[in-house]
């Protein structure tokens, strides 16, 4: 089906009735609800849906390059481009074909982008949605250039929360991690579990790879497995950044919280020909607690 600015979206549903949507524009992950029809990812009411342009929510995906870390624009432009369906997609290894609800998109370097990234670049995605529930996002980025080029990455992943004050994110005790609010300062992480009560902008390093998202008030967490993606992003704008954002509402940031598998602090170095694999898998699980 098409959106309202006519750029194609496909639904994918499982047959219990979770569902994801997914967009052309950017690629990115706009909905994934569960059986019952909640919504698992944050969207701004203000979020500006007209490419080319990010959207605020779902998972806009980051690339070439994250954040300001480099000369593109900021977290690339892989976000804004218009993707294409990949009718014949080269067959991924650890697929389950089991259930039929996946999609392949993929994007190819345009003139436009090579006069400001010199690298052609061929970056297909899987977007599955499991039996039950759980959401998949399979990046396979190739150089098909004759020289090497290095990039960032991130799945740059908007969770929605009941209140960010209720949330808690598991699996980032004792690691190392760079502050954007300290001028990406490198600290240690110290506490136990990571609570939010003012802004947070950190890449966390070298993570495992599983990390979990506590919403106690939902009674409910987001579990994020991730392979050949080490870092971690944490972002929550708070009351006065959040007020500075065109497209969040002035109160949004309470109902989200960015938890984002990614490779930043290493670029992910490709030579001519070769291909590199970033996967993360999200899926819900009622809390014990
Ligand atoms: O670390 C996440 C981050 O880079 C933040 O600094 C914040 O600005 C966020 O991404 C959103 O970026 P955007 O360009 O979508 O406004």
């Amino acid at each position: 089906s098409k959106d309202e600015n006519g750029v194609t979206q496909v639904l994918l549903q499982s047959p219990r009735g979770a569902s994801v949507r997914i967009s052309l524009h950017g690629g990115q992950v706009r909905s994934w609800k569960t059986e019952r029809g909640e919504e698992l990812l944050f969207t701004s009411s203000k979020a500006n849906l007209k490419p080319p342009g990010g959207v605020r929510g779902g998972i806009p995906i980051c690339f070439p390059q994250f954040g300001k870390r480099g000369s593109l624009e900021k977290h690339g432009f892989a976000r804004n481009r218009i993707w294409m369906i990949d009718e014949n997609p080269p067959p991924l290894p650890s697929a389950d074909h089991s259930n039929k609800a996946f999609i392949d998109l993929i994007l190819k370097s345009s003139d436009d982008d090579l006069k400001i990234w010199p690298h052609s670049f061929e970056f297909r995605i899987r977007v599955n949605l499991s039996v039950d529930g759980c959401l998949s996002l399979t990046s396979r980025i190739r150089n098909v250039n004759c020289k090497p080029f290095s990039f960032s990455f991130a799945y740059h992943t908007y969770f929605s929360v009941s209140d960010i004050s209720e949330v808690r994110v598991e699996g980032l005790e004792t690691l190392d991690y760079l502050d954007s609010l300290f001028n990406k300062e490198r600290f240690t992480e110290q506490g136990d579990a990571l609570t939010f009560e003012s802004e947070v902008d950190r890449v966390y390093l070298g993570s495992r790879d599983t990390v979990a998202v506590f919403d106690h008030e939902r009674k409910r967490t987001f579990v994020i497995r991730k392979e050949g993606l080490p870092d971690v992003v944490v972002w929550n704008p708070w009351e006065k950044k959040a007020k500075t954002i065109a497209d969040l509402g002035d109160d949004e940031y309470k109902q989200m919280l960015c938890v984002d598998a990614a490779a930043i602090e290493k670029p992910i170095a490709l030579k001519p020909g070769e291909e590199w694999t970033g996967r993360v898998e999200l899926s819900l699980v009622a809390s014990i607690q």
